[in-house]
């Protein structure tokens, strides 16, 4: 099978010359990829050169999710990527939150001048309650203040509460430039397109305006920094023929992408992981973003079960896996790794991470980057 067009678009880190020395100096590899497949060689480049590291919404274990000092905080701690999700204002400018719905993780219910737009709409088929960024020029959401998102399970986190913006997808771009500079080791940007097929219906793509900002930036290029990521399908196909950057298809444990729903295909996040839909990704994707519990289900005792073949698959079609989300606190841990019964406590994030890197994954998503960096230097 060629896959000219990965090979060409996939170079992540000057990968060419990466993957040679990797091939030759690493002979030894977990899953043998497909030699004939040009894919295999970004596998081994990504693979042996580089675990990838992503700062999940910046370093949302220690700061309110998707702030500058958030991002900057993930950057310092030694991420390779930092991961802004982008959403739209009302003119049509990309700004950074996990949900459309800012309710959640900023002050806007405390600005009496902005009751009135407080909405129910239908997000995804479900019917959603609060202030949406698509209703706010881009000048009001910057009125705003951000907080954390889980206050009972990240208490010290509530300190930073009310002292940053929402940012732009720009001034993340920037920020990622100005300490790529100071730390002197490019920090990658690994943006995800939210509820791209909401924000079509908005009539406030998501798309046009990533294309330009990347445009933009001198960032639409194989041998740049940045990945872009999806839930969606027929998004990342789009992007595909447009963006010369790796794209991650973004799957989950259940359900099917939104876009498969709205327009009656019945095919679900698990029939994308099949070893014949994973196949189908490769044709316009690099890499795959599971979640964990996708490679290592968890057993009746919520304990790490048996690995699936999802991360082998995965590598035999060409892509890289970064499964997500690797948080320390034991509420999010398998229980094989929590410290004690306070969900809240911080638990064995190292050896959670240990054992997903034992089946081969070639990066993560983790909101404590910290933790994800020095279990890396012991692995190496
Ligand atoms: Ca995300
Ligand atoms: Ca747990």
């Amino acid at each position: 099978m060629m896959r000219t067009v990965l090979s060409r678009r996939f170079v992540p880190v000057a990968a060419s010359v990466l993957a040679v020395t990797a091939a030759v100096l690493v002979p030894q590899a977990v899953h043998q990829s497909d030699p004939d497949s040009a894919g295999a060689t970004a596998v081994q480049a990504a693979k042996h050169d580089d675990f990838v590291i992503v700062g999940h919404r910046g370093a949302a274990g220690y700061r309110p999710e998707h702030t500058l000092a958030s991002y900057e905080l993930a950057a310092r701690m030694g991420a390779d990527y930092i991961e802004p999700d982008l959403v739209t204002t009302k003119d049509h400018v990309l700004v950074t939150r996990h949900e459309p719905e800012i309710g959640g993780t900023t002050d806007v219910a405390n600005h009496p001048e902005f009751a009135n737009r407080k909405k129910t709409k239908m997000l995804d088929g479900v019917a959603t309650t609060g202030w949406f960024t698509e209703d706010f020029t881009l000048a009001e959401l910057k009125t705003l203040r951000a907080k954390e998102r889980i206050p009972a399970t990240r208490q010290h986190n509530t300190v930073f509460d009310g002292h940053y913006q929402i940012p732009t997808f720009q001034e993340v771009i920037d920020l990622s430039k100005r300490l790529s500079k100071e730390l002197g080791r490019p920090i990658g940007i690994y943006p995800e397109t939210k509820h791209p097929t909401y924000f079509r219906q908005q009539g406030l793509p998501l798309e046009p305006e990533l294309i330009k900002a990347l445009n933009r930036n001198g960032l639409n290029r194989p041998d740049a920094k940045v990945f872009v990521q999806s839930f969606e399908v027929s998004n990342l196909k789009a992007l595909d023929k447009q963006l010369r950057v790796p794209l991650v298809q973004l799957t989950s444990s259940v359900g099917a992408p939104y876009d498969f729903v709205a327009s009656g295909d019945k095919r679900t996040y698990a029939d994308i992981c099949s070893a014949s839909g994973l196949r189908e990704v490769g044709k316009y994707a690099d890499g795959l973003g599971p979640s964990k519990d996708q490679i290592i289900p968890l057993d009746a005792a919520g304990k790490l079960g048996k690995p699936t073949s999802l991360v082998a698959d995965a590598h035999r079609a060409g892509l890289v896996v970064h499964p997500y989300t690797f948080r320390v606190e034991n509420t999010f841990l398998p229980a094989d790794f929590d410290s004690d019964a306070n969900p809240n406590d911080s638990g064995d994030l190292f050896g959670e991470i240990a054992a997903y890197r034992k089946v081969g994954i070639d990066g993560l998503f983790t909101d404590n980057t910290d933790i994800a960096v020095a279990e890396e230097k012991e692995a190496r």
